[in-house]
């Protein structure tokens, strides 16, 4: 019987389902460190990650391996070009995401813009003697321009909800999508610089890579209007954590959301003291129906890949598919 790990906890009968197929390692705790990581894929054939770092040492450390499935659409934690040197498959879980993501990107973005977190705490710290005119006066969401950085499905997804709050929408992207998508959604495409300047709610959604590292710093912080939200559901890094903290506390921009952080778990102390950003902890793909779905999805594709029988050479998500053709 072929062996695999799986790297993280998981739904338990998403692991059943893989136990009828494989012997399963099963790390049903804290995320194991690199080198614990190595050692239990010594003797693997496949493994199932959640935002595990894989590089060449791991995948050195693991002869056997043909495939790791991550059960997630970012895949910035694998070395594809370790994985393509070392002919082991590397797999993720787009589309099943795209809609619960989408809809927390807008949960985060109104509970910035409307001060959601912050009257909450005051509220429950026993502040509220009364109401006032002007009790924490947020900005409006319909009506405005909603500026998204980064135009894939989640993009879209994000895009086709502007219409219902009479949105503006507008897009920079690393290329400008059909023109036919951009009517669809009544998007229109801007360069980094102009979309910073004009949107009055900037939502990012891209994908993390050496390229993507600081999109949003000081420098693009300053481009932004003081009464504007940034929000970040793509992953830590791609926003200059500790610029968007001083932008916050001075009043640089109205408020921030985030899900994703550099260094996370870890969230950078002057985030942790400004009032008006709002942090949950990347939780943007956490619906029930959505988990499920992409520990499902990402059992698929392990188990194509490793399969001998039909499911063989049809892997749904497969990342560097090249690797499909040759035998490791
Ligand atoms: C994952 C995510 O849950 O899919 C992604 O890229 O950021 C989340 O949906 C997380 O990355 C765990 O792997």
């Amino acid at each position: 019987m072929q062996k695999i790990l799986v790297a993280r906890p998981i739904f338990p009968d998403v692991v059943d389902r893989l136990r009828a197929h494989f012997e399963v390692d099963w790390n049903n705790g804290p995320p194991l460190g690199p080198d614990e990581l190595a050692r239990r894929l010594a003797d693997k054939d496949g493994a199932l990650t959640a935002g595990d770092p894989i590089g060449a040492a791991v995948l050195a450390a693991a002869p056997r391996l043909r495939v790791v499935a991550n059960m997630a659409v970012g895949y910035n934690n694998f070395d594809i070009p370790a994985f393509n040197a070392a002919n082991v498959l590397a797999t993720n879980t787009p589309d099943v995401l795209n809609e619960s993501t989408a809809d927390f990107g807008w949960a985060l973005m109104m509970a910035a813009a409307r001060r959601i977190s912050e009257s909450e705490r005051w509220l429950r710290a026993g502040e509220w003697k009364g109401w006032r005119h002007d009790g924490f006066l947020g900005v409006d969401i319909y009506g405005s321009t909603l500026g998204i950085i980064g135009m894939g499905r989640i993009g879209q997804a994000l895009a086709r909800r502007a219409r219902g709050f009479g949105m503006r929408v507008v897009y920079h992207n690393r290329s400008r999508v059909a023109h036919q998508i951009e009517a669809e959604l009544g998007a229109e495409y801007l360069s980094k610089q102009m979309l910073l300047q004009q949107a009055d709610h900037v939502v990012l959604v891209l994908p993390y890579s050496r390229e993507n590292h600081h999109t949003i710093g000081a420098a693009e912080l300053a481009l932004m209007k003081p009464t504007a939200t940034l929000t970040n559901i793509a992953r830590g890094g791609i926003v200059d954590d500790a610029a968007l903290a001083e932008a916050l506390r001075d009043k640089r921009i109205a408020a921030a959301g985030l899900d994703v952080f550099e260094g996370e778990p870890g969230v950078h102390p002057g985030l942790l003291a400004v009032p008006n950003v709002v942090l949950t902890p990347h939780i943007a793909s956490a619906s029930e129906t959505t988990r499920r779905a992409m520990a499902n999805l990402a059992a698929d594709n392990l188990m194509a890949a490793l399969s001998e029988g039909p499911l063989a050479g049809r892997v749904p998500n497969p990342i560097n598919p090249q690797v499909l053709e040759r035998t490791r």
